[in-house]
């Protein structure tokens, strides 16, 4: 049986890689194959790009620019990793994926929707999530968090050092994404302890899959 694909979106420093590690531990306590993994990057090739694409070497290509080379990892990432897994009956949970490039180049990069539509056409050729967590938290608390955890030593990433009104835009077209397509998107508040944001989105994923109560909700929570 085909596997279940997972992508988690939000601001930077929401918390999406510390819940798919929590997400990932429940599942594979229920028995089942986990590949977890992310946007840019995930394959040796589209990793490549992350890099150049984070360092801000194409950050003069303009937001069309970047969002080509993003749909261009993507296609790899799909091609080597997530179609294999979700045929070989995995469950994939993704870092952020091409609702990213609907928000931060799309909308922020004020691309017309037609060039992101034919970019997922030609990107995805029909891959969609079956499920969508947006982590939704105030951008500032999110900031806070990827600059503590980056410490002083280490400078901000091409995205983290945009400004505060770009990480406020970004929130809202994440929660307007979801409220569009209520049927795959699940708005979880981030702004809570680890724990709480954990056994809310096991809670969801259970739901959504119609799996059975785990143990791991009341773990992470105490
Ligand atoms: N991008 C990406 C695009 O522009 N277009 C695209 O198409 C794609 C795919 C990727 C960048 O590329 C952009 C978006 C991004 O800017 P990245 O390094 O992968 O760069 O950045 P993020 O995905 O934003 O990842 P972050 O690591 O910044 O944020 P996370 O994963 O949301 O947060 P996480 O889990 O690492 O947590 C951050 C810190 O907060 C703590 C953690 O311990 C950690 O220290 N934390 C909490 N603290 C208190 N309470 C909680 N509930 C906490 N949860 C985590």
């Amino acid at each position: 049986m085909r596997g279940k694909f997972i992508t988690f979106e939000g601001g930077e420093g929401a918390g999406k890689s510390t819940q798919i590690r929590y997400l990932a531990t429940d599942l594979q306590r229920r028995g089942l194959e986990v590949v977890v993994t992310r946007e840019p990057g995930g394959s040796a090739g589209a990793e490549a790009v992350r890099s150049v694409i984070l360092s801000g070497a194409a950050r003069d290509f303009g937001a069309a620019g970047e969002a080509l080379l993003f749909s261009a990892a993507r296609i790899d990432h799909i091609d080597q990793l997530i179609e294999p897994s979700l045929a070989a009956g995995k469950w994939v949970l993704c870092d952020r994926f091409a609702d990213s490039t609907r928000a931060y180049q799309g909308v922020l990069g004020n691309l017309d929707t037609r060039l992101i539509q034919a970019l997922e056409h030609v990107t995805l050729k029909g891959l969609k999530p079956d499920l969508t967590l947006m982590l939704d938290l105030d951008p500032k608390i999110g900031m806070a968090r990827a600059d503590a955890r980056r410490g002083k030593s280490e400078a901000a990433d091409r995205f983290e050092s945009e400004g505060a009104d770009f990480h406020k835009a970004l929130r809202d077209v994440f929660r307007d994404i979801a409220a569009a397509e209520p049927a795959r998107c699940v708005v979880i508040d981030a702004s809570r302890t680890q724990g709480l944001v954990a056994a809310d989105i096991i809670t969801a994923v259970a739901k959504h899959f119609k799996l059975g109560d785990g143990d791991v909700v009341e773990e992470a929570m105490s």
